[in-house]
């Protein structure tokens, strides 16, 4: 491995320790630049570039006092990790789940200005979140929730300094409720401040979908490449949050067909394919708040596997995960090979996958596409939200459908093209997605000086 990078990662291990997470995504990113840092390794230790990538330009990190429906008191954690500027706003979402810790939010923030770069639009990478968990809890809580997290957070956030969104557990209810404390408090009508917004205040048509089909663009864009079409391609897909209904969407509607849903008490698995009639029910659970993936297969009749992922159980020609980080581990890669048939790993969560894993999968011939490009939708049409805010104005669907396919369809070509310019032949997109995100934040950061 080059010396500098060996010296980064060491140096961000002792500096990091408990943050295995966040350790896991700094050395799978900084070890896959080797070619780029091997050819600027001078510039680039001038001017501390790998250095400054890994450490967070300020990390805020404060207490969520909130009561529930009963009157009881209770102490949650808020964090909003603003780790690089160098392009843009810092821009990501928030997560509420309550495994929620440091070292899962600056995983999630250094992995957000990668991608975020990858969008070509102007946005640098953040991320927060709350140890906070919406299961089982009420609107009026989840309300005061939100209130209290955001009358610490409005301080720090602003449509040019810092633009939250939605991830796991917070979605259009979760961003109405953060978005009306934060006008209270700023006596403003800043709604470019947050993304994921409803419609009837500033949120953008195609948003709640636009992980999915932005994931399922990209697919599309690698099996024209590799000579293929996604037409009665079989997908396995894990979870069946918002992330999973767009991409279950979008996979239908162009023939593709999806054999598995999952949650956290198991998968359901339907041999023929998810009925385009069956696809609404998912918002249903989602709305539930209940998180069991079990009440699809009690109420069309398929076969529920619990405690089950479908990695290595289930054959199907592409693999989706669309559930969270660190699903697929090493004894579901050797399943999946084992098991065979698999061709693509079409990661949409993010950091589905475990570095072992990867590297396992790509050594048997799987294609893995990894989550920064694949699930990098979601973010550029938060982008193109934060636009539409700015000119207050609303485009069309079709408008933003089809710049969220350009989009897509860009993320690919930087991918091939990074690839290329490192002379790497093989169809590593995990490495050129690296390369390329890399690269732009590291030019930008070089000509802005030590800062
Ligand atoms: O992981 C992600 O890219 C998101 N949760 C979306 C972030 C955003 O600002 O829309």
């Amino acid at each position: 491995m080059n010396s500098y990078i060996k010296e980064v990662i060491d140096a961000t291990a002792a500096k990091n320790p408990g943050q295995p997470e966040f350790m896991q995504t700094v050395t799978e990113v900084l070890t896959s630049l080797e070619p780029l840092v091997e050819k600027n390794e001078k510039l680039y230790r001038e001017n501390a570039i790998l250095e400054r990538m890994v450490e967070p330009e300020r990390q805020i990190m404060f207490r969520v006092p909130w009561t529930d429906d009963q009157g009881k008191p209770h102490v949650n954690r808020g964090y909003r990790i603003q780790f690089n500027s160098a392009i843009g706003p810092y821009k990501g979402g928030l997560r509420f789940q309550k495994d929620v810790n440091l070292s899962i939010i600056k995983f999630l923030g250094f992995e957000q200005v990668f991608k975020n770069s990858l969008t070509s639009l102007p946005m640098g990478g953040g991320k927060g979140g709350s140890d906070f968990d919406p299961v089982g809890k009420s609107d009026a809580e989840v309300m005061r929730f939100c209130q209290s997290f955001m009358t610490e957070l409005y301080r720090h956030i602003g449509p040019n300094l810092d633009v939250p969104a939605g991830d796991m557990g917070v979605g259009g209810r979760e961003i109405g409720y953060l978005f009306g404390q934060y006008k209270r408090i700023r006596n403003q009508y800043e709604n470019g401040v947050l993304t994921g917004k409803g419609l009837s205040f500033g949120g953008s048509l195609i948003r709640p979908e636009a992980t999915g089909y932005g994931a399922t663009y990209f697919l599309t864009n690698v099996l024209s490449y590799l000579g293929k079409n996604i037409k009665g391609m079989t997908f396995a897909i894990s979870g069946f949050g918002n992330v999973a209904w767009g991409a279950t969407e979008k996979i239908t509607e162009l023939g593709g067909k999806v054999l598995t849903l999952s949650g956290p008490d198991g998968y359901v698995y339907i041999p023929n394919g998810i009925k385009k009639e069956e696809i609404p029910y998912m918002l249903e659970m989602q709305a539930s708040h209940k998180n069991i993936v079990k009440m699809f297969a009690d109420k069309f009749g398929y076969e529920f596997v619990p405690g089950k992922k479908p990695w290595g159980n289930v054959k199907a020609d592409i693999y989706m995960p669309c559930a969270r980080q660190n699903e697929i581990l090493i004894e579901d890669a050797e399943a999946t090979v084992k098991m065979g048939g698999v061709q693509i790993l079409n990661e949409v969560s993010n950091m589905p996958t475990t570095n072992e894993a990867v590297a396992y999968l790509q050594q048997h011939g799987i294609i893995v596409c990894p989550s920064k490009a694949v699930n990098a939708g979601g973010v550029a049409v938060s982008g193109l939200e934060m636009s539409q805010n700015s000119e207050r104005l609303a485009w069309s669907k079709e408008e933003v459908d089809e710049k969220l396919k350009g989009i897509m369809a860009n993320i690919f070509k930087q991918i091939i093209d990074a690839l290329q310019a490192a002379g790497i032949k093989e169809n590593n997109f995990v490495q050129g997605a690296n390369l390329a995100g890399f690269k732009k934040v590291a030019d930008a950061m070089i000509a802005q000086g030590l800062v």
